[in-house]
């Protein structure tokens, strides 16, 4: 893969989180555009259980232009098909499936879709969170920046979404709307915020003049009801609920007046868990100064190494490749890796391998970051469902710990559920491998 190769992408680690949240246009209906182009342009309508001329069946959803006349998600398909304009030559007068193009829901279509648009996602993160059939969270902090790139005043963030949208538009044919925000519930408005085929980035400094305008409905965590509430406390924008009085909002809504107060001023500290089963476990540790000290590096990878086999261990995971991430100032990433004849769960083989790999090339370099990973996982238990499709969704997604290894250094961990199979890992009992791809690590 060539992430080192994407527009937008530079190796450093600001201070502020890059979310990217995806959300598909219309989607069912954009499916069913897939195999039927001639549905380009037309009102679509993709529902179940319809019958004409009985009121059963709801819309699941609608395109863009069936959206002009009315029709919208859950609606009874047989109201909506009355919205729409009557269509020469597809049925006799008087029916209402004469209307519009009725579809009926395929998901077997839909979920093979999906999973094209998922790889491709898994592709160009590390951290994704799928939420929905057709939506998902990513953190891009380590793939890209926020800095602004050199040839004007867009971020290198929003040309990294745009690389995004452009792969799953050209690879799977379907459109989709961006989020683009330092957080997971601004990023989430973002996407919803351009709709169809959107792009909205919201950078560190914007996000609560971002947020103001937007009604109190759409802040994450706020339901109808909540928004009634606070409707009669003559709170109607996310603006007025983050100049709301919050001890006003806990005694109305307890903890979660303070949060949804928070949310409405920007802050929202979930980090982006990953669902589905990791394909590598790693952990990395920055330096505060870097160092040449094989003391201090060799101290860091060792607790860095018991961290990932613990984890390994404690998800069941067995590893064939154990490899290092030596970052040199200011950006030159290292990774080397040594794969094992089978797959093993044992701590201090991490540990050794780690320190080898270390010691061989890196014992007077200067670093400023290194990092472990354990990588071709696989699992006691063979059931890889979680990972195939986006069903997935929610039942996953295990909390990263944070906590420091070692002193003066920063920590990241990350399951890396995508493609993270270094080039020549195969085979060979501890057969090194020289430089492998950046996709090990970031
Ligand atoms: N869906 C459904 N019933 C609903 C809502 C949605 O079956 N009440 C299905 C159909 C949608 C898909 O889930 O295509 C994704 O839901 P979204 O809410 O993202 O809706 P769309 O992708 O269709 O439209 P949008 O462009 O607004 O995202
Ligand atoms: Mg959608």
């Amino acid at each position: 893969m060539a992430e080192e190769t994407l527009p937008g992408t530079t190796a450093d680690d600001g201070p502020d989180s890059i979310v990217l949240h995806v959300d598909m246009d219309c989607f069912y209906a954009a499916c069913e555009r897939l195999r039927e182009p001639e549905l380009e342009g037309e009102p679509v309508v993709v529902g179940m259980g319809y019958e004409p001329g009985e009121g059963h069946g709801a819309v699941a959803t609608a395109s863009y232009e069936a959206r002009e006349f009315g029709v919208e998600s859950a609606q009874p398909i047989s109201t909506a098909l009355e919205r729409l304009p009557r269509i020469e030559g597809l049925g006799p007068d008087g029916d209402p499936a004469a209307a519009g193009h009725y579809r009926t829901v395929d998901l077997e279509f839909y979920k093979e879709v999906a999973a094209d648009v998922k790889a491709i996602l898994h592709d160009c993160a590390d951290v994704v969170r799928e939420v929905s059939i057709d939506e998902a969270y990513l953190d891009v902090t380590d793939r890209t920046a926020w800095d602004l790139a050199a040839s004007g005043d867009r971020t290198l963030a929003e040309g990294f979404a745009r690389y995004v949208k452009q792969r799953i538009a050209r690879e799977v044919g379907v459109a989709a709307s961006i989020g683009v925000a330092p957080n997971m519930s601004t990023a989430k408005i973002a996407s919803d915020f351009d709709k169809p085929d959107g792009l909205v980035v919201v950078r560190p400094g914007e996000v609560r003049s971002f947020l103001a305008p937007i009604p109190v409905e759409e802040v994450h965590g706020v339901g109808p009801v909540t928004a009634r509430k606070l409707g009669s406390l003559g709170i109607e924008t996310a603006g007025d609920l983050a100049e709301a009085d919050a001890s006003v909002l806990e005694a109305e809504f307890g903890s979660r007046g303070r949060e949804l107060h928070e949310r409405a001023r920007g802050y929202d500290d979930r980090t982006v868990t990953p669902t589905g089963r990791p394909k590598s476990l790693s952990r990395e540790s920055a330096f505060t100064e870097p160092t040449d000290d094989i003391g201090d590096k060799r101290e860091v990878v060792r607790a860095l190494a018991a961290d990932v086999a613990d984890r390994a261990n404690s998800r069941g995971a067995m590893y064939r490749t154990i490899g290092i991430k030596v970052v040199v100032p200011p950006f030159d990433i290292n990774t080397r890796a040594t794969s094992l004849s089978g797959p093993v769960d044992d701590p201090e083989l991490v540990e050794s391998v780690a320190l080898d790999l270390l010691d061989a090339e890196f014992e007077e370099t200067t670093v400023r970051k290194l990092g472990v990973r354990v990588s071709k996982l696989s699992f006691a238990d063979a059931d890889q469902s979680s990972l195939d499709g986006w069903e997935s969704a929610g039942a996953g997604g295990d909390d990263i710990s944070d906590d420091r290894v070692g002193d003066g250094a920063s920590d990241d961990t990350s399951d890396d559920a995508g493609d993270g199979e270094p080039p020549n890992a195969g085979g060979g009992t501890r057969s090194h491998e020289g430089q492998s791809s950046l996709v090990e690590f970031d």
